[in-house]
């Protein structure tokens, strides 16, 4: 497993990123872990709807989004929120997609980013048909997924990793194991102890990483990405990581999983480990957290500010956008709902 910071944070050794790539990611990933906790705020006050937190997967998200570069692709399951912000998603935008706002569907032109995913595994194919459209359109763009433990489970998963490798594909799949694919542990999902065997079967290389180590992340993406963009296609990163929240704001993992699991993974919090780091060289200290929180925090109101200004949805529009014509069942439901 790569791994450069202790569960500690004490690096183990030089660290392969700059002092301003790890300020970077760190800042990074404090945003993420903000505007997690207040998205899970607003789906208490029922200002959101169904919410699936990242709580404890920043590392293995921000460090695999900030591997791409301009004019690169992210093909993103439900999971991701906090790389598709990595990856230029604004803030409001976000807010909106949750809140189940059609004004949160459309993803910002220009911005490359597929809409999250939230069928398990189907938008995987698809992504490899994303990634290789950039030789018609001669751009060397590289298209990076993300699937979780229990995604890999699925055939879509395993038809795109065949199509990738024989496509010669420049696209990253990222698996996050975050332990659980709801309340069903990695071990009952499969035989395999390590995710990345999966990607050998198809002729792929998978590296295992620690998904709660940052720099970890970042390097083993980034080497990732340039073997891509230098043409000698598809790799799988398996980011070992922890989903220290519900499975979603509807879940209680109380139910299935105990404390003193999430108490053993709390101890090895990406955000605490690379802060640690930080400290220890000197670059970061508590003014700067304080300034960093604050300024993240004003961010986030003007976000939720600005998504509260988008004018409430007609009832029509339930039914509009799915087919360029509604189906005959759609109009008798749009009838139903208007005479209603
Ligand atoms: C095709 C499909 N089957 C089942 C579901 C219901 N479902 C939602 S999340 C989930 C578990 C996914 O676990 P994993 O892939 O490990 O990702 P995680 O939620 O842990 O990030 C399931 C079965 C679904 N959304 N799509």
């Amino acid at each position: 497993m790569i791994r450069f910071l202790s569960d500690d944070g004490t690096p183990t050794g030089d660290l392969p990123l700059s002092e301003t790539e790890l300020l970077r990611g760190y800042r990074a990933m404090v945003r993420g872990r903000l505007v997690d906790d207040r998205m899970v705020v607003l789906q208490r006050q029922g200002r959101m709807s169904v919410y699936p937190s990242f709580r404890g997967q920043e590392a293995a998200q921000v460090g695999s989004a900030l591997a791409l570069e301009a004019g690169d692709w992210m093909i993103p399951s439900y999971r991701e929120s906090c790389a598709a912000i990595e990856h230029g998603l604004p803030l409001h935008q976000l807010i909106l997609y949750w809140r189940a706002h059609p004004a949160g569907w459309h993803f910002p032109q220009g911005l490359r980013l597929l809409p999250f995913s939230i069928p398990i595994a189907t938008h995987l194919p698809q992504a490899v048909g994303v990634s290789v459209a950039g030789r018609y359109h001669r751009e060397p763009w590289v298209a990076m997924t993300f699937v979780g433990d229990g995604g890999t489970s699925e055939g879509d998963f395993h038809e795109a990793l065949n199509f990738a490798a024989v496509m010669n594909a420049p696209l990253v799949f990222v698996v996050q194991n975050n332990g659980w694919a709801i309340s069903v542990p990695t071990h009952k999902q499969m035989k395999n102890t390590k995710i990345a065997d999966r990607a050998r079967g198809y002729g792929i290389p998978g590296v295992v990483v620690d998904g709660n180590d940052l720099v970890a992340v970042w390097y083993a993406a980034r080497e990732a990405v340039r073997r891509a963009r230098a043409g000698k296609g598809p790799a799988l990163l398996e980011a070992v990581t922890y989903r220290m929240s519900p499975h979603t704001t509807s879940d209680d993992p109380k139910r299935y999983r105990g404390e003193d699991e999430v108490e053993r993974w709390a101890a090895k919090d990406p955000i605490m480990r690379l802060r640690t780091a930080l400290e220890g060289r000197g670059v970061w200290d508590d003014a700067q957290e304080a300034e960093l929180r604050r300024s993240v925090k004003a961010e986030i109101e003007e976000a939720v500010r600005e998504a509260n200004a988008s004018p409430e949805p007609a009832p029509h529009e339930i039914v509009e956008q799915v087919f360029a014509e509604m189906t005959q069942d759609q109009k008798w439901a749009w009838e139903a709902l208007r005479d209603h």
